[in-house]
């Protein structure tokens, strides 16, 4: 079964940015699992190498933040899908927004994000 590190790769890691056509969000929401059974409200994709959004765990790429959370040493290129609204019920409509953004997740004790809390 998922264990919470893949789960958090289905949700939030996307590198190269995926080519799905004209509406990314509503087609990556759809694709990684994000649509059902409801429209989830807010998800970010990561579209920087694996082994950089590991780093963000250790000392080598990221840094203490507040509540036992991480945040990353450099901005990372992040599209955030946020739900329309209407019906919380597929079809789901998403905006997105792309930007060079600092990502605040959170690691398990084998330094793997398990968590996406925000990018700022
Ligand atoms: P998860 O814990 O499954 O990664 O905060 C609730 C969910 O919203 C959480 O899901 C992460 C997600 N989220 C983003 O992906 N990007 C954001 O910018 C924010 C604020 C939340």
């Amino acid at each position: 079964c998922e264990t919470a590190y893949q789960k958090f790769l289905r949700q939030h890691y996307d590198n190269p940015k995926s080519n799905v056509g004209r509406n990314y969000c509503n087609a990556m929401m759809q694709r990684r699992e994000l649509t059902k059974p409801t429209c989830k409200d807010v998800n970010s994709f990561i579209h920087e190498k694996k082994q950089d959004i590991l780093d963000v765990c250790t000392d080598k790429g990221g840094k203490a933040y507040k509540d036992g959370l991480r945040v990353s040493l450099k901005p990372f290129s992040v599209t955030t899908c946020k739900h329309k609204g209407g019906s919380t019920r597929p079809p789901c409509e998403y905006k997105e927004n792309k930007s060079e953004r600092y990502i605040v997740i959170r690691c398990n004790n084998r330094n793997e994000p398990v968590h996406f809390d925000e990018s700022i």
